[in-house]
């Protein structure tokens, strides 16, 4: 393996950390699971473009690969490689109410964790069987769970196309992984092992083997954060009586992506800010402030309908999940009262 040859206007964390002597000191190593430094830069390699451009293959590549990974983190997460990740899903550390009780701005809040099973490796490089073999333990995890939680497995293999797309167009299913996802290795045998479980109302959800083994979601219209965050703990831990999922003291939920690392958790709201996102410079001020992401209403990569955005917490590890929750809250409560400005100034809402 050669040191690639990026481009002077590449970006990405990748490139900016994967110096001549990184390369040169990891170059031949590999993972338990075979896994090497070819494999975790390769999608960062082929998508010029990518923001971050690496993915692990197992928990062991983040200490394997530390020289590259670490850096890596630390300027994502803010995170140093002596910290230790602290977890908190305790629901009643959340004292909030509905930040927009009267449902004019937020249209619909969605809270997931990404997890991955202890001691398999990561999408990224899991085989057929392995890949199998998780969709089936989760499935039978997911039979045990019941009242408002209770609901159906659909596997993606047999699933009709237009069901698919009608899935993913009402944002309950996942689409075939982006090119950053291909070339990690993700797509790998798609839609084989592949699926989605849902309850009655689809307000509680598992994407089985998407870009984690696990993407575990609660979700409802309105802006009941509470209501969505308390769904999902339950949730979890009723699937950890019989999952063991993998996790360190040091970088928390183990995921396939270095971003998702820790609680692994986005909790985001579609909101309509028509006036606030008129000026953009002013709208990314405040999503700076205070740590929040904007996505298009078709998730990542996608752009804003109507006016309507994806917002939700950037900081997933070194912020317990109750944090992340707050994140969220506090900016999605400065947006509204920019946005209700506009309105005040106009006399309506
Ligand atoms: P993830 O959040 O799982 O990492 P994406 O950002 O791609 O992945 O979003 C996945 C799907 O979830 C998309 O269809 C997106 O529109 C939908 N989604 C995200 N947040 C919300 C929300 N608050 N309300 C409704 N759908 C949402
Ligand atoms: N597009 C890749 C991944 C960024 C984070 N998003 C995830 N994990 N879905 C990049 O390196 O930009």
């Amino acid at each position: 393996m050669n040191y690639p040859n990026f481009p002077k206007d590449c970006r990405s964390l990748l490139c900016k950390y994967l110096t001549k002597e990184v390369f040169e000191l990891l170059k031949d190593k590999k993972t338990a699971n075979s896994f090497t430094l070819e494999q975790a830069i390769k999608s960062g390699v082929e998508n010029i473009d990518s923001g971050i451009g690496v993915y692990a293959g197992d928990k062991e590549s983040y200490s394997l690969f530390a020289p590259l990974f670490d850096p890596i983190i630390k300027e994502y997460h803010g995170f140093n490689r002596e910290d230790s990740h602290k977890s908190n899903l305790n629901i009643d550390d959340l004292n909030i109410s509905n930040p927009d009780p009267k449902g004019e701005f937020i249209l619909s809040t969605r809270i997931r964790v990404g997890r991955n099973i202890d001691n398999m490796p990561l999408g990224t490089i899991i085989s057929k069987e392995q890949r199998k073999e998780v969709e089936r333990d989760v499935v039978k995890a997911l039979k045990n769970l019941d009242k408002d939680l209770k609901g159906d497995y659909y596997p993606l293999l047999g699933m009709s196309k237009e069901t698919q797309n009608r899935l993913i167009k009402e944002h309950f299913l996942f689409k075939e992984g982006d090119r950053f996802l291909e070339s990690a290795g993700l797509n790998c045998d798609f839609p084989d092992g592949r699926g989605i479980y849902h309850n009655k109302d689809k307000t509680f959800l598992v994407w089985v083997n998407e870009e984690d083994q696990l993407r575990i979601i609660s979700m409802q219209k309105g802006g009941d954060i509470k209501e969505i965050f308390s769904r999902l703990v339950k949730a979890i831990k009723s699937m950890e009586k019989s999952l063991k999922f993998s996790y360190s003291n040091h970088l928390g939920y183990i995921t396939s992506c270095p971003t998702n690392l820790g609680t692994a958790m986005r909790a985001s709201v579609h909101i309509a800010l028509p006036n606030l996102s008129k000026d953009m410079k002013k709208f990314k001020e405040i999503t700076d402030k205070y740590h929040l992401q904007i996505r298009g209403v078709h998730g990542e990569h996608s752009q804003s309908e109507g006016g309507v955005y994806d917002i939700s917490n950037r900081r997933r590890l070194g912020v317990t999940e109750v944090e992340a929750v707050l994140d969220m809250y506090n900016g999605v409560l400065a947006l509204i009262g920019v946005e209700r400005g506009f309105y005040n100034i106009k006399g309506k809402k």
